[in-house]
């Protein structure tokens, strides 16, 4: 079995030895009914995937490690995607973020905070305060929009093991719609898990000193995900999150490197709401093995265009995601070989 003296774990030897989490046949069916529908509609669909992933410590989980991320960033760029045209499949952690009722998040702004009891004199109404009735019915027309159109598909998860089960399944149901099809993924992803064989089941007990618990890497997905679930066909763009902005660069370079995928985002920790850079191939048609194949590392590192993006953070009103989706908007169209006329919402 991997471990620390066995080899680390293939996306293959992952899927042959953890477990599939309860629930994911009948979530399959759903994303398959969903794509058929978004076909016929003649929509191209994003995956969106946003929020940390958990690494329970015990089967009967207590305690668990974390990845930061609040879904900020996935809820926001999913409302933008529907605002653009596109159906989009918002698979997110439990109790994170989700589209349209992040506006009204219980910690920044509660929504009780918005509604007044008008009191007459024999009953009582609940009305929304009025200087937030304007903010609150956009929103909600939107909403309602996107619920009448049916083109919001929700799927939670919790543990890493959960989201690399469910991203599996997905990219390959995603895959019959070839180049229509993106994947944006914006979880936070934890790099490292206890496999099912090595967890404790019951609560890991206290009282025989320090806790020393060796964890295995997770194993990399983007590999397997662009050549085979999606067919080498699907426009993947995988976030780059550091906390040294020195690395921002040559990490996202690596990843695209390594996995022949289309874009990687990168950003900085503290900087992320109002920067970020897009790192891609210069020539949208070369492949791995046309860069593979020039081996002067200097110029494999001239393979790539980097392009920030930035907003005015003293702006409230400014969301750098709808910077980010207008331009995936836009390349994504190429991608699908229509004309740029029709990257416009
Ligand atoms: C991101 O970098 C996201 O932009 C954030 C968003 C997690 C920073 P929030 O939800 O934060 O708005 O609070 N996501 C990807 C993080 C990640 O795990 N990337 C892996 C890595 O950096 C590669 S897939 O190694």
């Amino acid at each position: 079995m991997p471990g620390s003296s066995s080899p680390p774990f293939s996306a293959e030897s992952y899927f042959a030895t953890q477990p599939p989490p309860p629930g994911l046949e009948q979530d399959i069916a759903g994303v398959k009914e969903f794509v058929k529908r978004q076909t016929e509609e003649g929509r191209k669909i994003v995956l969106v995937t946003s929020g940390g992933t958990t690494v329970p410590l015990e089967l009967n989980v207590v305690r668990f490690l974390d990845n930061f991320s609040a879904g900020t960033r996935g809820a926001t760029s999913a409302e933008y995607f529907l605002k653009a045209g596109y159906a989009v499949i918002f698979m997110h952690r439990q109790f994170s973020l989700q589209p349209f009722s992040r506006h009204y998040s219980h910690s920044t702004n509660p929504f009780l905070d918005f509604l007044e009891i008008d009191r007459g004199p024999t009953s009582q109404e609940i009305c929304v305060t009025p200087s937030k009735r304007e903010d609150l019915l956009q929103v909600l027309a939107l909403y309602k929009a996107v619920q009448a159109a049916g083109t919001l598909h929700t799927l939670t998860f919790v543990t890493v093991n959960d989201y690399l089960w469910l991203l599996r399944a997905v990219s390959q149901e995603l895959s019959t719609m070839k180049r229509k099809a993106m994947y944006y993924l914006a979880a936070a992803v934890s790099d490292f898990f206890l496999p099912r064989q090595k967890m404790s089941e019951h609560k890991i007990q206290s009282g025989k000193g320090s806790l020393h618990i060796e964890m295995d890497q997770v194993p990399k997905i983007l590999k397997p995900m662009v050549e085979d679930w999606t067919g080498k066909d699907g426009y993947i763009v995988s976030f780059k999150l550091e906390t040294d902005q020195s690395l921002l660069i040559p990490k996202a370079q690596a990843a695209l490197r390594r996995y022949g995928h289309q874009v990687v985002i990168g950003n900085d920790l503290n900087r992320r709401k109002f920067e970020v850079v897009f790192i891609s191939w210069k020539s949208p048609k070369a492949t791995i093995s046309e860069v593979d194949s020039n081996l002067n590392p200097e110029s494999r590192e001239n393979s790539f265009e980097e392009s920030w993006l930035r907003i005015d953070i003293t702006d409230s009103n400014q969301e750098i995601e709808e910077n980010i989706i207008a331009e995936l908007v836009k390349r994504h169209t190429v991608w699908v070989g229509e004309p740029e006329s029709a990257a416009a919402p």
